[in-house]
This record gives C-alpha cells, structure tokens and sequence, in this order.
C-alpha cells in the first residue's frame, strides 16, 4: 500500500517555537507531575481529586493548578517540536495527515469553557450511602473541574484532512504508556466518538486557561468533549482514526458500560454526564450553634445547565430554594443561609437540571459505579 503523506497545512517538516515542558517529576513515585499538596488534593493511586474542603476554594474557573488529575498510567513530559498527531484510516478520502504542534497554533481557533468530569465521580457514595460493592477508584466528588480550553475544533481537522462522507467514528488515542489491567495490555489509553459528536462541539485544546496545557492535563493537545464523562477526552492526542465502520476499545467494551442485575448482558454505554451537587463544607463539619452561617455549594450537569437547586437541612423533611451566584458557565454556585440549632444535622442539596429533570435520591447500581448522581447526604455538626 502506497502510504502518502501529507500534512495539514502543506508545511513539512515545521519546527513548533512553541513551548517546552522540561519540568522532571516533582517526586519520584508519582505518575502526576505538578504538586497535590494535601490540603488541595486526596490521591488516589495514580489519581487526585480536588477537595471541596480546601481551605483555598476555587472559584468558576478551576486553576491548573487545582484541577483533578485521572491518569490510567503516568503523566508522559512530551517534546511539542517532536509532537505529531497523525489523523489517519478509511474514513478519509485521501492518505494519512499529519499536524504538528505549529500547524495547531496556526489554525483557526476556538474558546469554550467546558466541564471534565470522570464517570466515576462520587463513585464512593455507592458503598457509604447506599451500601453497595463497587470497582474502580473510590472518589468522592472531586473528579470535576471547569476551565477556559483553546484550540482547534476537531471538526476543522477533520475536514482538512478529508473526511468521508460516509465516515462513522473518530477513535483518538492518547501516547501515554500503554495500559495494564489484570496481566492482559490493553493497549493504548483510546475511545471511539461518533462522527455526529466529533463534528459537533469538540475541541484539539492546546491551552488551559490562557496557559499552554500542562503537562498532567495532556500537553502539548488533548481532546474536550463537553457534556461527555471524562474519558471522551483523550489526553496527550497522538493518533485519531478515522473509519467508515463503527471502531471498538477496552473503553468502551469493557469500561464504561453501566452492568449488572438491572441492565441487559451487554450493558449500556456511557457517553453523557449525569447531573450532580455538592456542599463545599468537611465532610461532618463544624458550625457554630445558632448563627447565621452562608453555606456554599454548587452544583452541574452534562445535560447543559442548572434550573433550579433545592437544599435541606432537616435530612429531606423541608426543602429551601437556593441562591445562584454567578453566571454558571460550566456549573452553577450556590449559597444557602441557615442558623443551625445545637446537634448533628444531615444536609442534602438536590439540583433539577435545564430539562427539569431532578436528581434522585438513591442511583440504581451498575458493577463500576458509574454516574452516581443521586442526592448526598453530608452531615454536619453544630455545637
Ligand atoms: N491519554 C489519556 N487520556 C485520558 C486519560 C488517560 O489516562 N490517558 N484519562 C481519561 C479520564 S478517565 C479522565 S476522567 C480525564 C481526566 O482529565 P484530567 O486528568 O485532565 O482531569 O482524562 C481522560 N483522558
Ligand atoms: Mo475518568
């Protein structure tokens, strides 16, 4: 086979004066790069979660410095003057394209702020609030964060590279090391799009918040799938296949299905976020008895937005509309006034979300705890 190669913007051979990231690991023995200082951070593994209980909290936008990290390996340091993503397979008219790191910068751009958020997010609350065994990383609610991304849509790619008509998946692939479960390498960390989401909303970001990726959080391109759970948006791009047959990958075969008694043998796939809320308070926190205290919380939705948020305080007896702050572009902030009496209290925020749809109080199981996004139950002691 005859194997033409091409670039994208006809330039061979163009040398990125882009940055370089020669930051060695902070610590050895971590697979993530920038510091997780305990205060701001939990890990878990090879992954960190950012603490709604930080005594810094964060604001809208979540700094890269302050953003979770899922990492299925390690954090690779990538050289953006070597970097090449290469979009190649049957679903282009022509041969394979290449794009370097310059080739990105040049290209028409786009700025949107956009959620990424695991699928496994508030996967613990299966086992603590509703007394279920579940697999995968015991996160709390901190595997979300919001920032402003830079970069290409994917659809423009796409196109200049020469799209088939009739192509059907995008299968983007990150050039992290490859993947390890249980003794059997599952290769490269990958998942199919769909081409009608591909040309949607997606972008090739190559900034995060006005800054150059850092490198945890996929230098020198990854892609963001707004709305989609977390693993849609593959880190560290190195390789999109195009195809004109519908692609497959461990992610979405054997990750990222809910499975179980409620759902059919082959399960159900998992491509949109569900909706949740949080109290950015400890968990059993301490409030002064019998004064005013503005509780905050906030609280989103891979359905595109928030109506309304209920809160109580009584353990689901009464419920009191919450205030929005701010604009609520990626999740919607709250605040709630509230002037506890002496004694422990169980607090519950429930969000109805753009459609008026309401969070449940209790999520069906599925095997990986996927998508909890039923109501929390956060105590609290006043004294
Ligand atoms: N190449 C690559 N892409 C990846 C992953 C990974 O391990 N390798 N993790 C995915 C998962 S499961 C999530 S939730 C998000 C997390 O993005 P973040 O680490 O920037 O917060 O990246 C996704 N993209
Ligand atoms: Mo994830």
């Amino acid at each position: 086979m005859n194997l033409r190669r091409r670039t994208l913007l006809g330039m061979a051979g163009a040398v990125a004066a882009g940055p370089l990231w020669t930051t060695a690991a902070a610590a050895a023995d971590t697979p993530i790069v920038k510091p997780v200082p305990p205060e701001d951070f939990t890990v878990l593994g090879t992954n960190a979660e950012l603490r709604w209980d930080s005594p810094h909290p964060v604001g809208d936008i979540v700094p890269a410095s302050r953003f979770f990290v899922r990492n299925h390996t390690a954090t690779p340091l990538l050289d953006a003057r070597t970097w090449r993503l290469e979009i190649t397979g049957d679903g282009l008219r022509g041969g394979p394209v290449t794009v370097t790191y310059d080739d990105l910068l040049r290209l028409p751009s786009e700025t949107i702020t956009a959620a990424i958020e695991c699928a496994g997010n508030g996967r613990s609350f299966f086992t603590s609030q509703q007394g279920q065994t579940v697999a995968g990383t015991a996160w709390r609610l901190g595997a979300i964060g919001v920032a402003r991304w830079r970069g290409v849509p994917l659809a423009t790619l796409l196109h200049r590279a020469g799209l088939a008509r009739d192509a059907v998946d995008v299968l983007p692939e990150g050039l992290d090391a490859d993947y390890v479960a249980g003794g059997v390498n599952l290769g490269r960390v990958r998942r199919p799009l769909p081409v009608a989401k591909a040309l949607d909303d997606v972008l090739v970001a190559y900034e995060m918040n006005g800054e150059p990726l850092p490198p945890d959080h996929g230098f020198p391109a990854r892609l963001v799938v707004p709305g989609w759970i977390g693993i849609a948006s593959i880190k560290w791009l190195g390789r999109i296949q195009v195809s004109r047959t519908p692609l497959d990958s461990p992610w979405d075969t054997q990750y990222y299905r809910l499975t179980g008694p409620d759902y059919s043998p082959d399960g159900v796939l998992v491509t949109r976020q569900n909706t949740k809320s949080v109290f950015e308070l400890p968990w059993r926190a301490t409030l002064a008895a019998d004064r005013e205290h503005v509780l905050r919380g906030r609280s989103w939705s891979g359905s595109g937005g928030i109506g309304r948020v209920e809160v109580s305080t009584d353990d689901g007896r009464t419920w009191r509309r919450a205030e929005f702050v701010g604009s609520g572009g990626g999740w919607q902030r709250w605040t709630l006034r509230w002037r506890p009496r002496p004694g422990e209290h169980t607090m519950r925020a429930r969000a109805v979300d753009r459609h008026g749809v309401a969070q449940p109080d209790t999520e069906p199981y599925n095997a990986q705890g996927y998508l909890f996004g039923a109501v929390v139950r956060h105590p609290v002691v006043a004294v």
